[in-house]
């Protein structure tokens, strides 16, 4: 894809090993949108053309400190361009710059592409290649009926506070009889891991449809998957199969399974190899709300092309809904304790709530879900963020966009003010950085991408209510920041990029024997907190944004997860689409 170029190893930043003076998308740049570039060293710095014509100089540029890299740096902006290739130079170095029509429309299909490769399922040499792999996990399913140990006091005096304050949360109890071992097929593998969690794979769906129904000039290519050419928008066909594993996710009483899982992870063995006992775990709040936003929105996409489908998304909803308000107390999930899968603990429900409400709202137009919603409204206020915690801004997302006018005063105007609001602070965060990249310098956590892409979906979301541009530019600069403007020089998406991620946390990538990573897939990126204890050392006195090590074991770091490819999907549809002809 980079048309021959060498792709560059990675700089262990834990060894202080140098980078290029000047940062850029590697993927290049639009001609009509902002250019950020990041230079590194003072001085003068000039671009010029592809027949050595001085097109831009920038004279005396001056470096500032940059708290979250430890760099000197500053930023540049390279202004309107026609498609060429450029050469900036300066600080003793020169670096080519890519101007082409459409420079994301290859990596947006990737990262949609990339679920595909996470799909639970058999992956045929047609559509995967060499990436290819038979049917996975096609055993029968139990739910997890193992009672609760008592936990041995000798153990409990070992176990943290905060740890003993979570295992004093209750369990979910099972409901009526155990359920026959049955099949559940489909859904897309969680991330590195081979869990499927319901509350991430319904975040994810939503960025998708949301993606699509906003920007489907920028999302509806043909990706080369089993159901390609069938008349739906391939985006829409893989999302549909993570949507009918949803739907099988529901337990008799209408609530929906945390997840599905081993009873603990798998070592870095093929899917297909992975072949012990899959468990139902017990139900949870968080991802039944999640399931049944997600469930009556797929209800209004899809439709147009297939009633049937959307009646039954609609129909799960409901009978999950009545379960909710029957059960309005908050209650967090919590791992049974020989259940060591993936936990996705929540503490508070309210935002799945608020979203799923807003859902069956938009689709059904009853009352009911209105005064719902509006309740649950009260009780958020984060409305920009869209992560597997909290869904407050999925939620916003329907109001503003979908409800609009219908959502009333309080789920329109007082809601639209409230997230105008909110998304100025994404603003600020990245202008506060040297990189530009929204997230601050002290919250760089596990999966930071998701803080960058969250912001970056928020600002898009500001741009197209308000036409603002300095929202639109800092929106670009987070997925410039995915493709290599960072203090790491690297391109976070798998198989894209001049110095690209080539060790993913991701079982297949680790297990199939073939050099390059599965592609289209996105790493957590830098994690300046809690650490695997092995490389607290070897992370010492790196700043955090450079907490970062491209090798297969650091999860913390170094993990793909389907829902931090969803917003980079919602982001780069958004600025592939403005770049459409
Ligand atoms: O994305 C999750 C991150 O926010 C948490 O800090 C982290 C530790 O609890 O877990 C991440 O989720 C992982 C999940 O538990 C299991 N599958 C892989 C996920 C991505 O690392
Ligand atoms: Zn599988």
């Amino acid at each position: 894809m980079d048309k021959g170029k060498k792709l560059l190893r990675w700089q262990d930043p834990t060894k202080g090993e140098p980078l290029p003076v000047i940062r850029v998308n590697q993927l290049g740049y639009a001609p009509e949108l902002s250019k950020k570039v990041v230079v590194t060293v003072d001085g003068d710095y000039t671009l010029t053309d592809g027949n050595g014509t001085e097109i831009r100089h920038f004279p005396k540029v001056e470096t500032k400190p940059d708290e979250a890299s430890g760099d000197r740096v500053a930023m540049l902006e390279l202004g309107a361009l026609a498609p060429g290739t450029y050469t900036l130079a300066g600080g003793g170095e020169r670096r080519e710059i890519e101007v082409t029509g459409r420079p994301w429309q290859a990596v947006t299909n990737a990262l949609i592409k990339g679920l595909y490769y996470q799909r639970c399922d058999e992956l045929t040499e047609e559509h995967a290649g060499v990436y290819k792999h038979p049917a996975c996990h096609t055993g029968l399913v139990e739910e997890w009926r193992k009672p609760e140990p008592p936990i041995p006091e000798e153990i409990k005096a070992k176990i943290p506070p905060h740890f003993l304050r979570l295992l004093s949360i209750p369990v979910e109890e099972p409901y009526g009889e155990a359920p026959a071992p049955r099949r559940i097929k489909g859904g897309w593998h969680d991330a590195g891991d081979y869990g499927k969690y319901v509350g991430p794979g319904a975040v994810t769906v939503g960025h998708l449809l949301y993606a699509w129904k906003l920007f489907p000039q920028g999302c509806s290519d043909e990706l080369n998957i089993p159901e390609s050419g069938n008349g739906v928008p391939d985006i829409l066909n893989e999302t549909r199969f993570e949507l009918e594993w949803i739907l099988q996710m529901q337990r008799a009483d209408g609530a929906f399974y945390h997840k599905l899982t081993t009873d603990h992870f798998p070592p870095f063995i093929m899917p297909e190899e992975d072949t012990r006992q899959e468990y139902l775990s017990p139900i949870s709040r968080t991802a039944t709300g999640d399931a049944v936003a997600a469930l009556a929105l797929a209800a209004r996409v899809y439709r147009p092309y297939d009633a049937d489908f959307a009646d039954k998304c609609l129909s799960t909803a409901l009978f999950g809904w009545k379960w909710l308000a029957e059960h309005p107390e908050t209650r967090p999930y919590r791992n049974p304790f020989e259940l060591q899968s993936g936990m996705y603990g929540d503490a508070d429900d309210h935002d799945e709530r608020f979203w799923a409400a807003c859902e069956l709202y938009a689709t059904t137009g009853e009352e009911e879900y209105r005064e719902a919603a509006e309740g649950f409204y009260r009780e958020v206020r984060k409305l920009t963020l869209f992560g597997w915690a909290d869904v407050s801004g999925l939620g916003a997302l329907c109001c503003l966009f979908d409800l609009k006018e219908k959502g009333g005063e309080l789920l329109y105007d007082d809601l639209k003010q409230a997230f105008l609001r909110r998304s100025e602070w994404a603003l600020l965060v990245s202008k506060a950085s040297g990189y530009g990249t929204a997230i601050p310098a002290t919250d760089y956590v596990w999966g930071s991408i998701l803080t960058a892409m969250s912001n970056a979906m928020a600002m898009i979301m500001n741009t197209l209510l308000t036409g603002r541009e300095d929202m639109r530019d800092a929106a670009l600069v987070q997925l410039d920041y995915a493709l290599g403007l960072n203090a790491l020089d690297i391109s976070f998406v798998t198989g894209y990029g001049e110095r690209q991620v080539m060790f993913p946390h991701h079982r297949p990538s680790g297990a199939d024997g073939i050099e390059m990573p599965v592609p289209g897939l996105i790493s957590g990126g830098p994690n300046g907190k809690m650490n695997y204890p092995n490389v607290k050392d070897r992370l010492a006195n790196v700043p955090p944004a450079k907490h970062y090590i491209d090798e297969t074991e650091f999860a913390d770091m170094n993990e793909i997860a389907i829902y931090w490819n969803s917003p980079t999907v919602f982001t780069a549809a958004y600025f592939n689409g403005l770049t459409a002809e």
